[in-house]
């Protein structure tokens, strides 16, 4: 059984102008499907093979593990982002914002301050606690994602590789975070909050 590259939730042109179509279609087409065909190389023969793909992120380590994460950690990034933006927190995500954050724009401010200390590539999140339902902000480097951590639930993610905006926004990793957060999937977020 081959590990599949998931469709992007969109069109290569849904996100522009923010994210242009030229950076999804080497995003996605290039970057994310290449880590699939590295996997899929990498498990033949072994254990791994026939292992669906969240069992070999959280059991594997080095080569394997990297594109494991790599491919689940993409696939979590096209489903937070959502053409247009336009959406907003709701339900019981909404309420945490509220009391942990008072307004949204507080958390804005923290996450995006997160995202463009996250040194080198990586990836910045925002997460469940599982103990208390609360919220936090918290950056992996490489390919090191909250799956592998049984007591915190990702809520949405930002990719903050170079190439997931040296296309558009060259070194200004700012400017990237900020389009990003105008093109968060909230509603995306808050069902995986209430989950
Ligand atoms: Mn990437």
């Amino acid at each position: 059984m081959r590990i599949e590259l998931p469709p992007l939730p969109y069109t290569f042109d849904a996100l522009a102008p923010l994210i242009s179509a030229q950076t999804l279609e080497y995003h996605y087409d290039r970057h994310h499907r290449g880590y699939v065909e590295k996997l899929n190389a990498l498990i033949a023969a072994t254990p791994f093979a026939g292992m669906a793909l969240d069992d070999i992120v959280k059991t594997s380590s080095g080569a394997i593990f990297n594109n494991a994460a790599q491919i689940w950690n993409h696939t979590f990034y096209w489903r937070s982002l959502r053409p247009g933006g336009g959406c907003l927190p709701a339900g019981p995500l909404a309420a945490t914002i509220a009391a942990q954050f008072g307004v949204l724009d507080k958390l804005r401010e923290e996450f995006l301050a997160c995202a463009a200390a996250n040194f080198g590539s990586g990836w910045t999140w925002l997460v469940k606690q599982r103990v208390d339902d609360s919220l936090a902000i918290i950056s992996t480097a490489n390919a090191n994602t909250p799956l592998t951590e049984s007591t915190l639930t990702p809520l949405l993610v930002v990719d903050v590789w170079e190439h997931a905006y040296y296309i558009d926004y060259r070194n200004a990793r700012a400017k990237y975070l900020d389009v990003f957060w105008q093109l968060i999937n909230w509603d995306f977020a808050s069902a995986n909050y209430a989950r």
